[in-house]
């Protein structure tokens, strides 16, 4: 037999899988260069309209301010009660700490056959934004685009087939094709929730292919579950930076958050990807960059021990800053150098 692999071979889809049984407490701690900023930059007390749980937010800049989309699980907070809707908000802000929230939800998506949109990321590319957000559907989990240039009027573009979320677009086209992160999560061939990273390409936004395998979970030591893409990729001239979440359970933790139990943990991490190649990890950190730390978000909220990063910016005076949902209750920010976190970066896959 002969079988051209077409560059297949190189990709990834063909690596070892051995996935982590354990993980080692003694890393779990939040990288040196991290600054957490010190109260939450959202919550429910924020919005002026009905609102329990406010988390997981896609962030912008534009010429003079900041603008964010907010996941916003309709409730009442003090009562710890959900009213089974969610919907996005929409927020400006002079300088990305304090926010404004507009008197409606921004975003809204409810069909016979869409239950859901949540967790949205924002991507400013060919002079338009690119929304990416997870869509519960009656026939499973998809990740849904859609474009924008006023946060009011949307245009949906393409939602994926079932199972699969967690949808990042790349700032730029890479070799003349839009580029997104995402994360599939199979049930047939894998034992457990082993979901992994994976990128897909698309001439249009509607169309996507030449889907390839970026990160498994076997190559983060501190993850034991599963990781997904987190903020759209930051380009720097040592590749695309990439955070991500990855998730640990212990099945011996019991009762934390609102749930009857919880026993994952949900913790951020670094990679850089290639320039020319965004499929190909040049470097990551084998340690978490930001885990739960304080008192906060080790045992309150909705469900403790869960940072869930969806919005990253690079700013002018060579800071990240990271926007993330902690205990999927409230908003918080975190910063570091952007060479900081490059340099974190040196293990390979
Ligand atoms: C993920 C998503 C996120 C959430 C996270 C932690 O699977 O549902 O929206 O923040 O779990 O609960």
């Amino acid at each position: 037999m002969i079988m051209k692999l077409n560059g297949m071979e190189d990709s990834g889809m063909f690596a070892p899988f051995k996935p982590n049984e354990k993980v080692n407490e003694e890393d779990f701690v939040t990288a040196s260069c991290i600054k957490k900023y010190p109260t939450p930059v959202l919550t429910y007390k924020d919005v002026p309209y009905r609102s329990a749980l406010t988390f997981n937010a896609g962030v912008i800049k534009q010429k003079d301010r900041y603008v964010m989309v907010f996941r916003n699980d309709v409730g009442d907070f003090e009562n710890q009660k959900l009213d089974g809707i969610t919907n996005m908000g929409l927020a400006y802000s002079k300088d990305g700490f304090k926010w404004e929230v507009e008197p409606e939800p921004c975003f809204y998506l409810r069909t016979k056959e869409i239950m859901r949109a949540y967790d949205p990321r924002i991507t400013f590319i060919d002079d338009e934004y690119v929304m990416c957000f997870a869509v519960d559907t009656r026939h499973g989990v998809c990740g849904g685009i859609a474009t924008t240039k006023d946060f009011k009027e949307f245009d949906l573009k393409s939602i994926s087939v079932p199972e699969n979320r967690n949808m990042v677009l790349f700032p730029e086209k890479v070799n003349g094709n839009y580029v997104r992160l995402e994360r599939p999560m199979p049930v047939y061939s894998r034992d457990g929730n082993y979901f992994d990273i994976f990128l897909s390409e698309s001439p249009d936004l509607v169309y996507w292919g030449k889907s390839r395998l970026v990160m498994g979970t076997e190559s983060v030591p501190f993850c034991n579950d599963k990781i997904g893409p987190g903020a759209p990729p930051i380009k720097t001239d040592k590749g695309w930076l990439m955070l991500f979440h990855s998730v640990d359970v212990d099945p011996n933790r019991g009762k934390n958050g609102w749930e009857k139990y919880w026993r994952k943990r949900y913790v951020i991490g670094v990679a850089l990807l290639d320039l020319n190649d965004p499929g190909k990890v040049i470097g990551m950190s084998k340690k978490p960059l930001i885990v739960p730390d304080d008192e906060f978000e080790k045992t309150k909220g909705y469900r403790s021990n869960a940072l869930f990063p969806c919005g990253a910016l690079l700013e002018d005076n060579g800071i990240v800053r990271i926007y993330y949902g902690a205990c999927d209750c409230c908003i918080r920010v975190a910063e570091a150098k952007v060479e900081d976190l490059i340099a974190l970066c040196t293990d390979p896959l």
